[in-house]
């Protein structure tokens, strides 16, 4: 079966977990937890990798014993060293470990002083109130656990858009090879780039005698098969991912894929439509009476209902049908209008590739800059960059600039806004650079109003021009902080300031709402990287889809603009 990048990450995280539970040598841990940071993130795959005989103790923190474990995960789907820890612990403990709250040295407790071992038995022992007799533990954890527990056993698991797309690109990769296939696609809410996905939903153009649908069943990844006929099947991955397919004909194929799109409310919303005007819409097409008017392309169905099409990143009834109406649908970014990229990390700090290859990856990707902006020395664990260190990064940006040619790279930080809004680096340090990036890195637990203050007064700072991971939360695991983004939107309008949307794909940070919000303000938004290795700038992709969810078109985007002007717009005029 292929391995994902993801699997691993996933086996790894699960070691340095359990190896927690057991009080393991927190060197070995840690370890563990590095590795699956860096696999998880890697961009390419590391199974292609070792199928080219690369040398994987080349990736930062992977030594010869890491390195053995993932070429043994990659040839058997499995690792030993897990499954004997898996043997030596109860079997629901992993479980345990992802309620948000109960971390390995809880898990421990409970499973060693009262003895529970699942889920239901910790919710019951939190009704009992055995659980606040536990030494660190009191009233309100108790009942924090007891809502944790209660919610998680409720709530279904969704998956992060980027490894959403580890496991859909390759098994379309896979359902192109089958029989009679003529088109593969991913609808959804994969297609309209939400930034989870409950299940993939997959749409097959075939002939009738394609065997795209037991190709399917056979898939190696498969660990259940839900349903199975000849137009449509799902599928449970090994990674636990649902996956429906359906096949359907060539003249009804623009109907499907449009239902099967979505989002529900725009479905409904535009059959509502098709009712009006005394037409029928289905996953069939758009009938008149009984004689098909439309189907075999979105663009005919859209037609049908005296609409321009809509791109599937807009479908979720937030004002889309009644912009098609009046052909105000925005012309929506893509990813080649990026000319460039205003946060990247360089091995100085805590990335994994050099300045000149950061450089250079970016060049070859099509863009004309990028901009350079390490952590500041606040973030110690990084290594963040103190000013003689930062003096002499920009130096060495002097001399790499002179060296290439039709790219520039920018000067830039990424500065810790501290508790009080002030900035981590002294003035005269920041005075020498493109651009400052400012993010907030702690506490992010203030209240509102002192969030709010925190953020406003750090771009009163003269040098201040763009705010990065504006919510500051990880997708499903960490909450934004509380902070009032409109006020945070209006004071970067009359500062000169921008904001960031990280791409990454554990932040996607902006939200969709706030890019709008942004939009409407008329602040520009800089769709950024993050990167942290020359692989990461394919993360772009994803911040486009979260951009363009937002309603944002080129022009609403900062780093589409040549670097003349990109450099007017940073060198604005603040007070
Ligand atoms: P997910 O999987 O939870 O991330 O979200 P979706 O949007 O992919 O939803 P899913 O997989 O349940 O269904 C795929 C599409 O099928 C959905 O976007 C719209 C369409 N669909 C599903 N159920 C209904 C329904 O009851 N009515 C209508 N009009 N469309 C539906
Ligand atoms: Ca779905
Ligand atoms: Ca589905």
């Amino acid at each position: 079966m292929p391995i994902h990048n993801a699997d691993i990450a996933a086996i790894f995280t699960e070691i340095a977990e359990l190896l927690e539970i057991e009080q393991a040598n927190p060197f070995r841990i840690r370890a563990y937890r590095n590795a699956a940071r860096i696999v998880g993130e890697l961009r390419r795959e590391v199974r292609a990798m070792i199928e080219r005989g690369e040398d994987l103790t080349e990736l930062p923190g992977i030594g010869d014993d890491l390195a053995g474990k993932m070429r043994e995960i990659v040839d058997t789907g499995k690792c030993n060293m897990l499954e004997k820890l898996h043997a030596a612990l109860p079997p629901a403990i992993t479980e345990l470990l992802h309620v948000p709250g109960l971390g390995p040295k809880r898990v421990r407790m409970l499973w060693h002083d009262l003895d529970v071992q699942t889920l239901e038995q910790v919710a019951r022992a939190a009704r009992d109130g055995r659980i606040r007799a536990l030494p660190g533990f009191g009233t309100k954890t108790e009942a924090n656990i007891l809502q944790a527990v209660e919610a998680h056993l409720s709530k279904a698991r969704r998956v992060k858009l980027a490894t959403a797309a580890q496991y859909g690109d390759s098994l379309v990769a896979w359902l192109v090879g089958a029989r009679g296939v003529e088109r593969v696609e991913i609808a959804g809410s994969y297609r309209r780039c939400r930034e989870t996905v409950g299940d993939l939903d997959i749409l097959v153009v075939a002939d009738a005698d394609s065997d795209v649908m037991t190709r399917f069943v056979g898939y190696d990844e498969v660990a259940e098969v839900l349903s199975h006929g000849p137009v449509r099947g799902s599928v449970v991955l090994k990674s636990g991912l649902q996956v429906d397919l359906r096949v359907v004909e060539p003249a009804a194929y623009g109907a499907a894929l449009c239902y099967f799109t979505g989002s529900k409310a725009h479905n409904i919303a535009i059959r509502r439509l098709a009712q009006d005007r005394g037409l029928k819409l289905n996953e069939y097409g758009v009938f008149r009476g009984r004689q098909r008017i439309a189907g075999d392309s979105e663009a005919s169905v859209y037609r049908a209902l005296g609409l321009p099409w809509i791109a599937p990143e807009l479908r979720e009834d937030r004002g889309e049908i009644a912009a098609a109406r009046a052909h105000r649908l925005p012309q929506l970014v893509e990813l080649a209008d990026l000319r460039g990229d205003l946060h990247v990390h360089t091995r100085a700090t805590d990335g994994h590739d050099s300045l000149r290859d950061m450089a250079l990856a970016a060049q070859a990707l099509g863009l004309s800059y990028i901009a350079i902006t390490e952590h500041s020395r606040r973030m110690a664990m990084t290594h963040g960059l103190d000013p003689r260190r930062l003096a002499e990064q920009c130096d060495a940006i002097d001399v790499l600039n002179a060296t290439l040619s039709g790219f520039v790279v920018l000067k830039g930080i990424e500065v810790d806004i501290l508790e009080d809004g002030s900035l981590d680096l002294p003035d005269a340090a920041l005075a020498r650079l493109d651009l400052v990036i400012g993010a907030v890195h702690s506490r992010f637990d203030l209240p509102r109003a002192k969030q709010t203050a925190r953020i406003l007064r750090a771009m009163d700072h003269p040098c201040f021009t763009l705010l990065a991971h504006p919510t500051g939360r990880l997708i499903e695991s960490r909450e934004p902080y509380d902070a009032d983004m409109l006020r945070i939107v209006r004071h970067a309008k009359s500062r000169g300031c921008y904001l960031e949307l990280n791409a990454h794909p554990e932040r996607l940070d902006l939200l969709d709402t706030h890019c709008l919000m942004a939009k409407e303000e008329g602040v520009l938004v800089a769709i950024n990287s993050d990167a942290h290795s020359r692989d990461d700038y394919a993360n772009l992709r994803f911040g486009i889809g979260q951009a363009r969810r937002g309603w944002l078109a080129a022009t609403d985007v900062l780093n589409t603009r040549p670097l003349p002007e990109l450099r007017r717009l940073l060198a604005k005029p603040k007070r």
